[in-house]
């Protein structure tokens, strides 16, 4: 009997969910087919150095996937399903005091952890989970309703959840249950044609549309599936050429001269969709909903954590000089600022110790003793960089891109208290551990380093 790995039924899932969110939302193929275009002229461009920051064949499968659950049960369902698919939670994202619009969640991302599995397949879910307790959004009876609105309703079915914990008790599952489980899976985030409730949806929307869509319907569905590509300015120009109305800005950092880090992000505006509403007496009536939107991203190398306080300086830099010359291009501005303060070349990013990269003994032979630091090991060629690719994502990038497609303003009342939530509570919430990112980046670059000390045979001080 044939078995299916995790790795091959995650790229089975992230296939099967592209299949389904093509048929649901079509503009998202025009935008697999634009960054598809983009990729070849960015590799006949610049070769081999197109796929610095992984394979074209990585490149052209990678998505991720945006979803959002009602409570920690839900979100401990989906944890199963993904384990299933070797996706695992990892980093804490808070939106509830995000600029420009607060949004009533706490957020963290499934992926692949190991560089190996990230190369097979790099599917990953930002995945949000409503905080209904938190007073800045809902007072208490609403407080009430949203969970017990939430806990009568079924998201996932049981046989799915078996499955799910079948593959990850295995790390496999034999056929037919691969294909089932794959089918249940990518079932449970089609849009349901179920009806939705009008006067409870339109009660939450006025709090928050994220509130609304998560809390205001009795199933889940896939909200966006992100393709990458290698030049997101090239992106926006040709989405912009065939019609398509992109967000006012590409978030993240600039375009500028130096290397590509962290994460670069743009979207288009929700679209209209079909849907069948219900009022008070039960009576349907056919209306639309603006909720599921298409965005892409560009991927950088990743910061260590003394890289992500520059950029998160430099970001503040930023704003603060617009805000005294509002009229200037805040790409300008930033591209300025960045040219100033960031290192502008890889080399330099690695040195300075702002990026994570891993390290590679090189075939260089004899020329004397080989140096005991690592920047001499660098400088004299003993050893190699290459940059690690940010895998995760940007809390204020992800707060502009809801805020970008929420319907309306929404309510939130300052004074009143928030319900604490952190990394710890959400691990504690789905009883599995929470990965921080830039321990997963540390790690991957400490190992390669002592790999390349090994078979250099040298001691690196302070390394
Ligand atoms: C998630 C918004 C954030 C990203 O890539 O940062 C996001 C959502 O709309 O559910 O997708
Ligand atoms: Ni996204």
């Amino acid at each position: 009997m044939t078995s299916v790995d995790s790795t091959r039924l995650r790229t089975r899932f992230a296939a099967a969910l592209s299949a389904l969110y093509g048929t649901e939302v079509p503009a998202y193929t025009t935008l697999v087919e634009v960054s598809q275009q983009v990729n070849s002229r960015v590799l006949a461009r610049l070769g081999a150095g197109a796929e610095r920051l992984g394979s074209i064949g990585r490149v052209t499968a990678e998505r991720h996937g945006a979803i959002r659950v009602g409570s920690p049960r839900e979100l401990a369902q989906v944890a199963r399903i993904f384990a299933a698919f070797g996706m695992y939670p990892t980093g804490f994202y808070d939106l509830r005091d995000a600029k420009p619009r607060p949004i009533p969640v706490v957020s963290t991302a499934f992926r692949p952890l190991s560089a190996h599995e990230l190369a097979q397949n790099p599917f990953r879910v930002f995945t949000s989970l409503l905080v209904p307790e938190d007073r800045r959004f809902f007072d208490a009876d609403l407080e009430g309703r949203l969970k017990s609105f939430i806990g009568a309703r079924t998201l996932f079915p049981g046989e799915l959840l078996a499955l799910a914990d079948a593959a990850e008790a295995r790390g496999a599952l034999p056929e037919p249950d691969a294909d089932r489980f794959i089918e249940l899976a990518t079932g449970a985030f089609a849009l349901s044609a179920a009806p939705v409730d009008r006067a409870w949806y339109t009660e939450l929307e006025r709090v928050s549309s994220v509130a609304a869509d998560i809390g205001g319907v009795t199933t889940t569905h896939i909200n966006h599936l992100t393709p990458r590509v290698l030049d997101i300015d090239d992106l926006y120009r040709s989405m912009q050429q065939r019609g398509i109305a992109m967000i006012d800005r590409i978030q993240g950092p600039p375009r500028w001269q130096g290397p590509d880090v962290l994460l670069r992000q743009t979207s288009f505006r929700a679209l209209a969709e079909p849907r069948t509403f219900a009022d008070r007496s039960g009576a349907l009536s056919e209306g639309t909903l603006r909720v599921r939107f298409g965005e892409v991203e560009a991927r950088g190398i990743a910061l260590t954590p003394q890289g992500r306080d520059l950029y998160d300086r430099l970001v503040a830099l930023v704003e603060r000089r617009m805000a005294d010359r509002p009229k200037q291009d805040p790409q300008d501005e930033a591209a300025a600022v960045w040219q100033e303060h960031m290192p502008r070349t890889e080399r330099e990013l690695c040195l300075s110790g702002l990026g994570f990269f891993t390290y590679h003994a090189t075939a260089r032979d004899g020329g004397g003793p080989a140096p005991s630091t690592l920047r001499g090991l660098i400088e004299e060629g003993w050893i190699e960089p290459r940059p690690i690719v940010y895998e995760d994502f940007l809390p204020s990038s992800a707060a502009g891109i809801f805020a970008s497609n929420l319907s309306g303003a929404g309510a939130a009342a300052a004074q009143e208290g928030g319900a604490p939530r952190d990394a710890a509570w959400l691990a504690g919430a789905i009883g599995r551990e929470i990965s921080r990112p830039e321990e997963v980046y540390a790690a991957q670059a400490q190992e390669s380093l002592r790999a390349a000390q090994r078979q250099l045979g040298v001691v690196i001080e302070h390394a």
